[in-house]
């Protein structure tokens, strides 16, 4: 009896059930999981920022597509175009939502599935870089997302539109209030995206200023300065000998940049040692330090590419390190851990043994490191690319075998044994510039760190190879300014460069791609001469 009473008079059973426009429809996708992603965020903000929804995907994007894509991800993805990838993942994610918005009228069961999926997804892609509790912020967006999406839906079931024929003025009423009742719901979710992403972004900026504060400490005075540095080329638009701190490279996977507090940090080493030992700190920057120039490059530097730069490095020597722990026969690696992203990296200890300036390092340009560039310490090993010595964010150093540990890039199929190659530069003129007439000077960089260069040629169209003007030389572990003057004539002329290091090894023609161990060939440019 009750029940027949309680059931809406007129409108039910026939036809379908009203909904909203498309429009509307695929915005109420769209902004629930707006709402959803920008909660997790906020939750991640509090924790582990890289746990935040979007931002686990991504990073789960960088470790999985090198196999099947390994250039290209690279490329793309593990170097400085972290905001294309996190646009992606936020495209995709997009229109998702926005297609699930579509059908959630319909199909209400399904729409609410695919939102918790998306959950799904992000606890998924946290927990392959990190420990369980990484999952709690995809799994809160998870169920706010399908929350939001129950609540824009419920909003205007009961006759958003008047079905074909039915009296107007009767249901004019009721339509009015639910669609007002779902315009505010729209907004609350809306609100609910925009405060809770908005709250996130502001609790990393406090974080920031946060570890910028403790940075300003300062770092010891080293033990061995550095020599002083070559005059080196002086032309508008060169390239500087020692790289501003700001403008140095960066590349990693992490696609937050860690903050990690110095005061709870500490770098353990161990392995095939008689004593391993933890140091905090403090320990770290009580021993010994040198500070040394050295020009650092990344694997994946195209012809012609930006990956490389130079800096003025303060840190602790590998060899003291090597006699502290009391290093064992039979070690041929040492495995560096990062305290982020589960990155690890191989070195062959005969690098670090030699007597070559390989360190762990604290301070560049004599400021400690900034936090993209490793903070609070990181290893470097002058004439070895950055992925198989250079690890930021440095919290372990292994003495091992090659035959017991595997590093990060060597399981997606990069070359293990990875020696700087030799490669020169043209930075003046830019490509397609024009050659002043009153200083005619072609000019750049070529470098070969722990080999050091012997030469560099230049060739202008199809001539002969001129040996170029080599600037004051820093030492091998550093790249080498050149300059060469044109007189040919005026026009479109291309140029071409390549350099000898000083083993007597000339910079081959053919090119290679940066998989797996480096590019070669010669960089090129076009430029008009005045
Ligand atoms: N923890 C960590 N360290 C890392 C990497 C990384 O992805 N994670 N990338 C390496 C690579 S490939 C290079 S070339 C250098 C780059 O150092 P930079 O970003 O300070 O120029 O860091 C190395 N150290
Ligand atoms: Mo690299």
């Amino acid at each position: 009896m009750t029940t027949t009473l309680e059931r809406p008079p007129a409108a039910a059973p026939e036809g379908p059930p009203a909904q909203p426009r498309p429009a509307l429809r695929a915005l109420s996708g769209v902004l629930a999981a707006g709402a959803a992603v920008g909660v997790g965020h906020l939750v991640a903000a509090l924790t582990d920022p890289v746990t935040s929804p979007v931002l686990a995907v991504g990073s789960a994007l960088i470790d999985a597509a090198p196999t099947p894509a390994k250039e290209f991800a690279v490329r793309t993805f593990g170097t400085a175009d972290k905001p294309i990838l996190v646009g992606s993942v936020g495209v995709v994610l997009l229109v998702f939502a926005a297609v699930v918005g579509l059908v959630a009228w319909r199909r209400p069961r399904t729409a609410a599935v695919a939102i918790g999926l998306l959950g799904v997804a992000g606890a998924a892609a946290a927990l392959t870089r990190g420990p369980l509790t990484d999952v709690v912020p995809s799994v809160v967006a998870g169920v706010v997302g399908v929350l939001a999406l129950q609540l824009l839906r419920t909003r205007t079931l009961p006759g958003a539109g008047p079905a074909a024929g039915s009296p107007a003025s009767a249901t004019d009423a009721a339509v009015g209030r639910s669609r007002r009742g779902f315009l505010l719901a729209l907004g609350g979710t809306a609100a609910v995206a925009a405060l809770a992403g908005g709250g996130g972004f502001v609790v990393g900026k406090v974080r920031d200023a946060g570890s910028a504060a403790r940075r300003a400490l300062g770092l010891p005075a080293p033990a061995s300065a550095a020599a002083p540095l070559p005059a080196g080329v002086q032309l508008p638009g060169m390239t500087p000998f020692t790289t501003p701190a700001d403008a140095f490279y960066r590349v990693d996977i992490s696609l937050v940049t860690p903050r990690i507090d110095a005061s709870s940090w500490s770098l353990t080493v161990d392995g095939m040692v008689d004593r391993p030992v933890t140091l905090s700190y403090d320990d770290l920057l009580a021993l010994p330090m040198i500070e040394r120039d050295i020009t650092l490059t990344c694997v994946s530097n195209e012809v012609g590419g930006s990956y490389v730069s130079t800096g003025r490095w303060l840190g602790v020597p590998f060899s003291a390190i090597i006699e502290r722990v009391g290093v064992q026969a039979g070690v041929d690696q040492v495995y560096s851990y990062s305290a982020d992203s589960g990155y690890t990296c191989s070195t062959p200890f005969q690098a670090v043994s030699d007597g070559r300036d390989a360190m762990v390092v604290v301070g560049l340009n004599g400021q400690p490191l900034a936090d993209e560039r490793g903070y609070p310490a990181r290893m470097l090993v002058p004439g070895l690319f950055g992925f198989v010595s250079a690890t930021k964010w440095l919290e372990r150093i292994e003495f091992t075998t090659y035959a017991k540990r595997t590093a990060y890039w060597t399981e997606r199929d990069w070359a293990t044994d990875a020696p700087v190659l030799t490669q020169s530069r043209i930075d003046v003129p830019k490509s397609l510039a024009t050659l002043a007439k009153d200083k005619p000077v072609i000019a750049g960089v070529a470098w070969a760190q722990h080999r050091g260069i012997a030469k560099v040629e230049i060739r202008i169209d199809d001539g002969d190879w001129q040996e170029t003007t080599l600037a004051d030389d820093g030492g091998i572990d550093l790249w080498r300014q050149w300059s060469f003057r044109y007189d040919g004539p005026a026009g479109l002329h291309s140029a071409q460069v390549r350099a000898t290091d000083l083993d007597g090894e000339t910079q081959p023609e053919e090119r290679t791609k940066v998989f797996p161990d480096g590019a070669r060939g010669w960089h090129q440019i076009q430029f008009t001469a005045e």
